[in-house]
């Protein structure tokens, strides 16, 4: 009898702040300055500390993009706060490859998963720990933070989905997430 091999896994998720650890795993981050008519409210962004951290991303991406059949695994941790009315958000994208979908969950905080198909519907889904949401093929997606504590999510989408930024670079989303009387409400306001 020969014994074959048994190691130890090549990555870890921290069950507490789903930080990732091990091989292949890059971070980002996107401060205030980055995000270019990403608000609606753009004085007020260049207004704030330019140094603001937004938001940062980790991701495992064991093969290269682009490549068919692999998945991705990332933590996205958006901090709390607001340009004008206007909650700290990602910037959203469409994939590259339209027809991928994706996988994303709460893990902390409270946040607001925003949703646009290609006809520039939009409608959004509530996020907090545990809640899980699949993003069908040909969706925009982005995330708000709607609470007052780091907003934490987990997402898993295949390696050759890609980003597309242009259309929401060009013409954001047909709708913005704005704090109304202490509450997030998403509007037509463009
Ligand atoms: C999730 C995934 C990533 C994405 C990140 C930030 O972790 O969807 O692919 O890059 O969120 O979102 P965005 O790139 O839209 O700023
Ligand atoms: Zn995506």
């Amino acid at each position: 009898m020969h014994h074959l091999k048994i190691t130890g896994p090549q990555n870890q998720v921290n069950l507490e702040n789903w930080q990732l650890s091990g091989k292949e795993v890059i971070a980002s981050e996107k401060f205030i300055s980055q995000l270019v008519n990403i608000f609606a409210d753009e004085a007020a962004r260049l207004n704030m500390d330019q140094q603001t951290l937004v938001y940062h991303v980790q991701a495992h991406l064991p093969v290269n993009e682009g490549i068919p059949g692999g998945l991705f695994f990332g933590t996205t941790v958006i901090q709390a706060g607001k340009v004008g009315k206007e909650y700290f958000m990602t910037r959203g994208h469409f994939h590259k490859n339209a027809d991928r979908g994706e996988y994303y969950w709460g893990v902390g905080g409270k946040g607001m998963l925003i949703l646009m198909d290609e006809q520039r519907n939009v409608w959004a889904e509530q996020m907090f720990p545990g809640s899980l949401h699949y993003i069908g093929s040909h969706i925009a997606h982005r995330v708000a933070n709607v609470g007052s504590e780091p907003l934490i999510f987990g997402a898993c989408w295949p390696s050759d989905a890609g980003h597309n930024y242009s259309e929401i670079d060009e013409n954001g989303f047909n709708a913005r997430l704005l704090e109304v009387d202490g509450e997030p409400v998403l509007t037509d306001i463009k």
